[in-house]
């Protein structure tokens, strides 16, 4: 069997999608995600250019090979738009692996390790009674786990608060939104939302919530720190990780427990993290760390210091990836929870899932690969549109994490 085409497929149903199409001289075809959001055509000049050109007469079935010759051919190794493009080969490799040999991805991973993926959902509120009537709303739907995000009073903007009733979607149309941020106000403020769910709720459900790289390592132990009486899950993405030592800071004074790793894209960035078990977490993805080869080695790497994965799985990332990741889960031993934001309608119309959601849980499927595909007629009615991510400033204008 030889790869006879590789077609970038770039599609905005509801927000843009960037789509890898890996095609045999048998016939058979497999898809990845190659998505990275508000750098979309980056990674699809990436494959279009450099990659797509090598794949074809390549060996579909050596899969392997093909993830070391992207890797190390590259010669500039690793970064976001390098791995995207390799993750995305490689889950479309395995999905032709999937359907050469009639097995759903976990299985040919090493079978299921559990009956279902429990994921976690996303409760929003503008303020504290908005955001517990969302999470009530979730524990109707059978959501074990529902992470909390809300805005802060006196604050203009806030990460992860959704802006209709629609799936939340960082990624502004038309140019960059300046959003503003005071790491005091938020301090003062959500350990009073986290106690006023526990006080409606009680400790029944899983909280979570990300903090979007927003303070200093000694801010986040002092976070970490106050909240401990609620118990959260996680505290996902406390300060920024490119200092991954910074890490044993919060450590020496909280054990409320950590998530990080949605912005990484190999092992590397997280290595430290994970031999010193600074994180309970690792959140990195199919699509973002180099596919399922990669996140594999991550995932094991991780297992013999007891940290469990936590995929990112924000609407950003696309139908296909939600899809794989599914089976990653169902199969990965050291399994913690996946995040599910949902998608637009016209995404999954664009995009046919095997995947079922049951009451906070959700399951792959079995049929052959990873269970997606992609429309692509009705992708082309759905122009590429481009949006970007925001970014943050403290009060005084100086430019912060977003
Ligand atoms: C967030 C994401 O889901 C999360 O945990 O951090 O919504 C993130 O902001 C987006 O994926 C960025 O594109
Ligand atoms: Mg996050």
């Amino acid at each position: 069997m030889k790869i006879v085409r590789a077609d970038v497929i770039v599609t905005c149903p509801g927000r843009n999608f960037v789509t890898l199409k890996v095609v045999t001289d048998e016939g058979v075809y497999g898809i990845g995600d190659a998505t990275l959001n508000g750098r979309e055509l980056a990674v699809a000049a990436y494959l279009k250019e450099h990659v797509c050109p090598l794949l074809i007469g390549r060996d579909p079935g050596r899969i392997e090979d093909i993830w070391q010759f992207l890797y190390k051919g590259a010669y500039w190794r690793r970064g976001p738009v390098t791995m995207t493009a390799i993750a995305a080969v490689d889950m479309a490799l395995w999905d032709i692996l999937g359907k050469v040999t009639g097995m759903p991805l976990y299985k040919l991973l090493g079978g299921a390790s559990r009956d279902s993926v429990m994921v976690y959902g996303h409760a929003t509120g503008r303020d504290i009674p908005e955001a517990l009537d969302r999470y009530a709303e979730h524990i109707d739907q059978g959501y074990q786990a529902i992470r909390i995000q809300c805005g802060v009073p006196n604050m203009r903007s806030v990460y992860g608060v959704s802006k209709g009733n629609g799936v939340y979607e960082p990624a502004t149309k038309g140019g960059v939104e300046e959003q503003s941020w005071s790491t005091e106000k938020y301090l003062d403020f959500v350990p009073k939302l986290f106690e006023a769910v526990r006080d409606r709720f009680g400790f029944g459900t899983h909280l979570l919530h990300d903090a979007h790289h927003r303070l200093t390592p000694i801010e986040a132990a002092r976070l970490g720190k106050a909240v401990e009486p609620y118990r959260l899950f996680w505290i996902e993405d406390p300060t920024p990780a490119e200092n991954q030592e910074g890490f044993r800071l919060i450590r020496e004074h909280t054990v409320t427990p950590i998530a990080v790793g949605e912005v990484f894209n190999s092992i590397w960035d997280c290595k430290q993290l994970i031999e010193e078990q600074l994180i309970d977490y690792i959140r990195a993805t199919l699509t973002h760390a180099g596919g399922i080869t990669h996140l594999r080695r991550i995932a094991d790497f991780a297992s013999l210091y007891q940290v469990r994965t936590g995929c990112h799985g924000a609407s950003d990332l696309s139908p296909v990836c939600m899809g794989a990741a599914l089976h990653f889960d169902l199969w990965v031993p050291n399994f913690g929870v996946q995040e599910y934001m949902g998608f637009p309608e016209a995404a999954l119309e664009v995009f046919p899932h095997a995947w079922q959601f049951d009451r906070g849980t959700m399951h792959p499927g079995d049929v052959p690969g990873h269970g997606v595909d992609i429309d692509e007629a009705l992708a082309a009615r759905y122009p590429y549109d481009p949006a970007y991510l925001p970014v943050a400033r403290l009060e005084d204008g100086t430019l912060w994490n977003w």
